[in-house]
Parts: structure tokens; C-alpha cells; sequence
């Protein structure tokens, strides 16, 4: 079925490397990305901004479904609305560690050492709340986006390897439900709050609790 649509093309920018350099930077980034750690005591330290419009931007280069780009990221610096967003996170994470998360749940949460207190959500310099985009307006008109879900999961794994790599910690943060980012960031019922992203540098006497990572064997099956 054709669309009378264009396509159109250009070169691919693309810069071939030697084996040697691709094992080398194939094994150095592993070693950097498994030095990442999920960071929940943070300083108030302050952190430019333009670090954070670089890392949120190097996320939306993210691939998407049908190139929709189905996100929107708002950054938090206000201590006003981390103020608002820390209370109205607190207690919805109240009634979950009160009941509503469930004992399994709970169990498997143990090892992590969480509770219902947050105080990272004002001491950190900066929030990123990313947003789904469940359709698009083309033209007035509403426009189906596809496998949000997928994309903006992919994006969010974008935003965490950048600030990773300019030594800045993350917290993926999901009070639930988090629906109350939505007024609080002023985005549109057309937009799911998918990850409160926590953003700093850790405190100087920062802990994190001991986790197992799989091992290559348990995770890959090679045919
Ligand atoms: N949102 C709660 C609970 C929580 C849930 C999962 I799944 C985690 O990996 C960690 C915590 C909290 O932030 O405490």
C-alpha cells in the first residue's frame, strides 16, 4: 500500500574503528558502566544546568518507534517544587510501605534498605521527570504513537549512561502512583510521568547496599 509519502535520505555519519579499539573500548566502558550504582543519599551540591540540558538532549537523540520521539523531560531546580514533589511523593509512599505494595513486594524491596522517607527529592540540585507521550498532535489532530513504552525506556537508559559518564548519580526514582507530577509539572493528561530521575553528586559518606549482578553465563545464550 503506498503512502504517496516521501523518503528521503543522506550519508550515514559513521566513523569505522579497529578491532583492537573496539575491544579496548568495548571492555573500558564495561568497566565504567558497572562502577554506576543507584544513589540515594545525595549532596545539595549544585550541578550546571547546561550538563543537564546536554545529558537530557544526548537521551532524546534515543531511537524511538517510527522516530516519534514520544517524551518530554522536565528539569527541576525550584526547591519550591522539589518541596511539593517530596511531600506529595512521601505520601503516596507512605501508603505503600503501609500496606499497599504487599508483603512479596516488600520482601524483595528488603535487601534495598528503602522506606517512605525521601529526603533526596529536595536535597539533590536537580529532578528530571520524563513523561510519555501516549499520542502526538499532528496538526490539532491526534496522532497514535508507537511502542511508547519500549522508547521511552530506551531513552531513559540514555539519560542514565550520560549522566553516568560525566560523573553525575542517578536515582530512578517511582513513587506509585505518580500521577501527581502531572499538575505539579503543568504537562498535559496526554502525558504519563514514567520515571522521577534524581540527579547529583552523591554525598561524600554516600552507602549503597551490597547487590549481586548476573553473571554473563546467566544472562546470555550464545547460538
Ligand atoms: N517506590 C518505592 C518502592 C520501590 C520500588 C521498587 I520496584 C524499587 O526498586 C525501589 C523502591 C520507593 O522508592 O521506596
Amino acid at each position: 500500500m503506498s503512502t504517496g509519502l516521501e523518503y528521503r535520505t543522506h550519508p550515514l555519519d559513521f566513523q569505522r574503528v579497529t578491532i583492537n579499539t573496539m575491544q579496548q573500548t568495548a571492555a573500558a566502558f564495561r568497566g565504567a558502566m558497572a562502577r554506576r550504582r543507584t544513589v540515594r543519599d545525595f549532596s545539595s551540591d549544585p550541578v550546571p544546568r547546561s550538563v543537564i540540558e546536554d545529558c537530557i538532549m544526548t537521551a532524546s537523540g534515543a531511537p524511538s518507534g517510527a522516530n516519534q520521539q514520544p517524551w518530554h523531560f522536565v528539569a527541576i531546580s525550584d526547591p519550591d517544587i522539589k518541596t511539593r514533589i517530596r511531600a506529595a511523593a512521601e505520601e503516596e509512599e507512605r501508603a505503600f510501605y503501609a500496606g499497599r505494595a504487599g508483603q512479596e513486594w516488600l520482601e524483595a524491596l528488603a535487601h534495598l534498605g528503602t522506606d517512605d522517607c525521601k529526603p533526596f527529592l529536595e536535597d539533590a540540585p536537580w529532578l528530571i521527570v520524563v513523561f510519555a507521550q501516549r499520542w502526538g498532535d499532528a496538526n490539532g489532530k491526534k496522532a497514535k504513537h508507537y511502542y511508547v513504552p519500549e522508547s521511552v525506556g530506551i531513552a531513559c537508559g540514555f539519560l542514565i549512561t550520560a549522566l553516568h559518564q560525566c560523573g553525575l548519580a542517578s536515582l530512578t526514582h517511582t513513587p506509585a502512583p505518580m500521577s501527581f507530577l502531572t499538575e505539579i509539572c503543568g504537562r498535559p493528561a496526554s502525558e504519563k510521568p514514567v520515571i522521577l530521575m534524581v540527579v547529583g553528586q552523591p554525598k561524600t559518606d554516600a552507602h549503597v547496599p551490597v547487590i549481586d549482578k548476573k553473571r554473563a553465563s546467566d544472562v546470555i545464550t550464545w547460538l
